[in-house]
């Protein structure tokens, strides 16, 4: 970096830390502009300098706006009621060149008490109307703005009311009909605006300002059924309405000079217009109220907060409309009701059955819906905010299908591969036994019905059955074969145990007739299949099973224990059984099993 560029970059990081750089404004006692129209003079965007000196205040806020047409000495007005010249005061009109654009305030706050609450009351100037070169939809952003922000909107009006006065209102009365009367103490409430139509000059003929206003208000025939007629006297209508929202004053003329009155201090003035004056500054102070938003006053940094809130709803759309206001206003109450049905569905434990999730997410839904209903703003333009709602709800409840789905395909994978784990168990028991197998087999289709629930539970239950199936006709395939083999097995090691262990010919006999019965059955018909049909093998068969699995004893859990068992009770009765009978000699008690006689003669010789 070159040594001038270093200098640069230092000269302007001086500037920016410098006070001026970060807007420390030391006399507040000026006009600051807190809207501006941006460059293509369609749309508005905040200044800095107004924010300033609205954001220092700590006390409950209210402003009152003033709007009307350009040159209609609204400027003017404000300098009156706020006691000040117009050198010190807002630019008056002939004489600065720069007129009012945009929004501007009155950077010093006049202190009232209302209702024994100190409110900081805020006067703003506004850009007047009906001038050339710019969009009607700037105008109307202006005028919405003014509407929203102010206790107590001024119209002034120079002359009498005119038909495009009243379809400019449209807006005040949309905000109006839209938040009026919802203002009941819940902290949703949003107050608008007065009205107080001000008219200037004796345009009265001989009628009261309010008899005027009535007047203006009043419908139009329209025979010919002309829209534009029409849509004027809804507007009329509505203002009618709000009648006790509205409030009607005159004003005369202050001075004949009009580019004088700059000029001419107070005792100057028309006197009657004086004694005016002071009665409009009083019926102000009695209609303003702080603003409340949301059920609370606001202080400078919520004010300021608020604005950039409106200001941002407004420049939304191609045209400032009352439904994007809503919309802000309804942002909040959205969130907490999509908060609500977010809560009330988190406290399902998932998975459970679609329809239950779907009857849950129904009773949310309207429990949400009903909530947002009890709350919104908006009388009619609140679709959007329940249609936002409604997406809102939709969407976050298919996040909870996807869980349920989600969880539910665990637990039922889970409990599907148990069950598998467990059928493939009782395929390779060591004692095949059928009634185990049911056993398992049917423990198995309980648990799964029990744990696998939700959404996955078909397609799983589909695997189940069709796994299960296939288990259980590979093990009825196997079970004859083994069960034959085994008894086979068992009937050979009866003969050795019979013969020579226990020496009980008669186990040995009934051994050696079930071997010989299972071998040559087989071979006679040349398919052990045959014999599975036999009635002698159904026997054999109901008798291994009651032998094998009861519910008292599962031999094949305990198959090795209890021959164990037997083998030392054996040896144990080979050993010392013997023992005991030798003292007794050849006359001793004998054995009440038939013995083999070898035995006791080879006793007898060596005797
Ligand atoms: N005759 C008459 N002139 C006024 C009145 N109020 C303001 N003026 C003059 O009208 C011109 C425009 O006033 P100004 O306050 O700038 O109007 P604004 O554009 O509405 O702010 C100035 O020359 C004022 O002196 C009034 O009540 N009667
Ligand atoms: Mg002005």
């Amino acid at each position: 970096m070159s040594k001038s560029s270093r200098w640069i970059c230092f000269l302007f990081i001086i500037f920016y830390l410098s006070p001026c750089g970060v807007f420390a404004i030391d006399d507040f006692n000026q006009a600051f502009p807190i809207i501006e129209p941006d460059p293509g003079h369609t749309k508005l965007r905040l200044s800095r300098e107004g924010l300033e000196a609205i954001r220092r205040i700590t006390n409950p806020i209210a402003a009152v706006a003033v709007i009307g047409p350009y040159r209609s000495g609204k400027s003017f007005l404000l300098n009156q009621l706020l006691s000040l010249s117009c050198y010190e005061g807002f630019g008056v009109g002939h004489m600065r060149d720069t007129k009012t654009k945009g929004i501007w305030v009155w950077g010093t706050p006049v202190e009232m008490d209302i209702n024994g609450v100190k409110t900081s009351v805020f006067y703003l100037d506004t850009e007047g109307f009906e001038s050339i070169g710019k969009s009607n939809v700037y105008d109307d952003r202006i005028f919405a703005l003014a509407t929203v922000l102010s206790s107590v909107l001024i119209y002034n009006l120079p002359e009498t009311i005119r038909e495009a006065d009243i379809s400019r209102l449209s807006f005040a009365v949309e905000l109006a009909e839209e938040f009026y009367g919802r203002v009941k103490g819940q902290d949703v409430a949003f107050e608008p605006a007065k009205l107080l139509w001000l008219i200037q000059r004796d345009f009265l003929q001989g009628k009261s300002v309010k008899e005027m206003v009535d007047e203006a208000l009043r419908r139009v025939p329209n025979s010919d059924g002309d829209k534009n007629i029409d849509q004027v006297n809804q507007i009329r209508d509505s203002l009618a309405i709000m009648g006790d929202n509205s409030t009607a004053f005159s004003l005369p003329q202050p001075h004949l000079q009009r580019t004088k009155l700059c000029d001419l201090k107070d005792g100057e003035l028309d006197q009657s217009y004086v004694k005016k004056r002071e009665q409009l500054k009083e019926v102000v102070k009695s209609v303003i109220r702080p603003k409340i938003v949301q059920g609370k006053s606001l202080n400078g940094n919520e004010f300021v907060a608020f604005l950039e809130k409106i200001l941002e709803a407004l420049n939304k759309g191609e045209i400032p409309s009352t439904g994007s206001l809503v919309e802000v206003f309804n942002k909040k109450i959205l969130e907490r009701c999509l908060k609500l049905y977010e809560d009330s569905m988190t406290k399902v434990i998932l998975p459970i059955s679609e329809e239950s999730l779907q009857s849950i997410h129904e009773s949310s839904r309207t429990e949400s819906l009903k909530s947002f209903d009890e709350q919104h703003f908006g009388r009619h333009h609140a679709k959007k905010s329940v249609e936002t709602l409604e997406e809102d709800v939709e969407k976050m409840f298919k996040n909870f299908v996807m869980a349920n789905q989600y969880q539910s395909s665990k637990l039922c994978e889970a409990q599907y591969t148990l069950c598998e784990d467990k059928m493939d168990q009782l395929q390779v028991l060591r004692l095949p036994s059928m009634a185990k197998f049911n056993a398992g087999f049917l423990l198995c289709n309980q648990s799964f019905e029990k744990v696998c629930v939700g959404p996955s539970k078909t397609i799983y239950e589909q695997r189940m059955v069709k796994m299960m199936g296939k288990s259980k006709s590979l093990f009825i395939k196997e079970y004859n074969h083994r069960l034959f083999n085994w008894l086979v097995a068992f009937s050979l090691v009866m003969v050795i145990v019979g013969r020579f262990i226990i020496k009980f010919i008669l186990l040995e006999i009934g051994a050696w007739i079930l071997f010989i019965f299972l071998e040559t059955y087989t071979r006679m018909f040349w398919s052990p299949e045959s014999l599975y049909y036999n009635p002698v093998w159904h026997g054999i068969v109901a008798t291994w099973e009651t032998l094998v699995y009861s519910p008292i004893l599962d031999l094949d859990r305990w198959a090795i224990q209890i021959g164990f068992i037997i083998s030392i009770l054996l040896i144990y009765w080979r050993c010392c059984g013997r023992r005991k009978r030798g003292p007794h000699g050849p006359h001793g008690p004998h054995s009440l099993l038939p013995l083999y006689a070898s035995s006791s003669k080879v006793r007898d010789r060596s005797e």
